[in-house]
């Protein structure tokens, strides 16, 4: 049994780059703020440009020494290290994702870090098992030709990654990234670069080659993240994060022709049937909105409910809202952190304040919530469900990124799929029905990359996961990550 860490532990006052297998805390500085009373727990080195060609000129030169030359099981041992290395400071990893999100201790323990440590493990396995083709071709001499593909990495692969799920989503990229044979140069956000930093530590401390893995810090336009996205250098980009940032990073990738990898936002939709597990549809599109504060791309903000249970529905739903205990990471009581940042939670409000413009009822929330201490300074919102919008609502259309979600009635599955299918996005969708004909009828109709019925947010790592539309380009997870992060090549022999 671990202890439970005390986020104010967080030690990591100075949060600086990893460049070459060198840390440097040289640089201008930036604060990291606490989202649950604003207070700043670290100042973190802003990469300059220079700095950042030196990180992709540091991964070049691991590739050009011999990392990408290594046997497939001598890269995958690495990746265990470090996923062993990470069990041993599971806590401090705790400590560093709840002081930079704010989010509750048992959500980060559950979720966030055994899943960063999982990365590891499960692209350490998939990569032994990756398998290079080979075909025989007959040739009129009757003596034939051997083709086989080899698997080559695609060199110094820019990692940019998102504050919502620090951790998990930049080890999504890096370990398979990793295992194909790639150097990376990652640049968490802003908001989140904690973790990111203890990684840094992790791989200097199990003596990763140098240049291997780099780590720059800084911000987007016109700082590390645009520095790195459109250097020369730099042979493929992976991203997670909004879709108008992954419009800025393919131009900036165009000059170049990148391949890249993008995991962009969503506007998901949830189809609750009348024949549904009530509980279980309540319960399940409960969590589906309100997880993480809502700061889940996979999370529910659309719930399309057939009309015979919907005013039920909406009843349950709403208890289930005021039932959430908003407050401190590390309070047992809490089961809702705050958004990353105020200025977040500004955006957040302002959709509030338009959903009441645009005609909707508040059922319950709307607001901020009140404690009358330090917290008032944090960035917390009220779980928020609203119904009554026009489906052209821009409530309804527009990806908010909090703990809301608006409920439409249905009257007939055909009227459903339309309205959920109705959207810019096309990330996930949940059904919910105790129809097996229904669910697996209506679930490849859904305009996504990924549809769950009567469940949400599982799924096997092998499976691809990617979103279509505005949602993203490309799959990642299993063989579709070492996909990406591998360029094949055709070898033909004339026997
Ligand atoms: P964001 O796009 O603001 O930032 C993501 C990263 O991109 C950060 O590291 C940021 O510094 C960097 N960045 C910003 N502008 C850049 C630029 N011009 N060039 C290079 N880098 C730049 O996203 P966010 O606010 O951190 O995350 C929330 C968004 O991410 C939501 O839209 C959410 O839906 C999406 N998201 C999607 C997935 C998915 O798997 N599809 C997963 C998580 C989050
Ligand atoms: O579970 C995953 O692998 C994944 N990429 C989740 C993305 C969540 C978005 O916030």
């Amino acid at each position: 049994m671990q202890h439970s860490p005390d986020y104010a532990d967080h030690k990591a006052t100075l949060i600086g780059n990893y460049v070459g297998g060198r840390f440097v805390t040289e640089g201008v500085r930036f604060d990291d703020v606490s989202p649950v009373d604003g207070t700043i727990h670290a100042r973190v080195v802003e990469a300059d440009r220079t700095l950042v060609d030196q990180a992709v000129s540091a991964a070049r030169a691991a590739i050009d020494a011999g990392w990408g030359q290594l046997s497939i099981q001598e890269r995958v041992t690495w990746l265990r290290r470090i996923a062993d290395r990470m069990e041993q400071r599971f806590d401090d990893f705790v400590a560093a994702e709840m002081a930079d999100t704010g989010k509750p201790l048992a959500l980060v323990r559950s979720l966030d870090v055994p899943r960063g440590i999982a990365n590891f493990r499960i692209f350490a396995d998939l990569a032994v098992g990756f398998q290079e083709e080979s075909f025989r071709t007959p040739t009129p001499d009757g003596r034939g030709a051997l083709n086989y593909t080899v698997q080559k990495p695609l060199g110094v692969v820019a990692v940019i990654s998102p504050w919502n799920l620090p951790l998990l989503l930049m080890t999504w990229k890096v370990a398979p990234a990793l295992a194909a044979g790639n150097a990376v140069v990652v640049k968490p956000s802003e908001e989140t670069p904690a973790t990111a930093g203890l990684l840094a530590e992790i791989c200097h401390e199990i003596g990763l080659p140098p240049g291997v893995f780099n780590l720059v810090n800084g911000f987007g336009p016109n700082s590390a993240g645009e520095f790195l996205t459109s250097h020369p250098g730099v042979d493929a980009i992976t991203f997670t994060g909004e879709s108008t940032t992954g419009s800025a990073i393919m131009r900036a990738a165009a000059a170049t022709v990148k391949p890249i990898s993008f995991e962009l936002g969503g506007k998901n939709a949830a189809i609750v049937f009348a024949d549904a597990d009530f509980e279980a549809a309540v319960d399940g599109t409960a969590r589906s909105t309100f997880l993480n504060c809502g700061q889940v791309c996979l999370c529910t903000e659309r719930v399309y409910v057939e009309r015979p249970i919907f005013e039920r529905f909406v009843d349950a739903l709403r208890l289930r809202a005021d039932a959430l205990v908003p407050g401190r990471p590390d309070d047992p009581k809490t089961t809702m952190g705050p958004l990353i940042s105020t200025g977040h939670r500004e955006k957040v409000l302002s959709y509030y304040r338009l959903a009441i413009e645009e005609g909707a009822t508040v059922v319950t929330g709307g607001g901020v919530p009140h404690f009358g201490d330090d917290r008032d300074a944090g960035a917390f919102v009220q779980p928020t469900i609203l119904t009554g919008l026009a489906e052209t609502a821009r409530c309804v259309k527009e990806e908010i990124f909090g703990p809301v979600c608006h409920v439409t009635p249905f009257d007939d599955e055909a009227d459903a799929i339309r309205m959920a299918n109705d959207t810019r996005y096309g990330l996930a969708a949940a059904i919910w029905t105790s129809d097996l004909a229904r669910a697996h009828r209506v679930a490849p109709l859904m305009e996504t990359g990924i549809a769950w019925i009567n469940t949400w947010f599982l799924r096997d790592l092998r499976t691809p996961f990617g979103g279509v539309k505005l949602s993203g380009i490309g799959r990642e997870g299993g063989r579709h990550s070492l996909g990406f992060y591998s360029e094949p090549m055709t070898i033909c022999v004339k026997l």
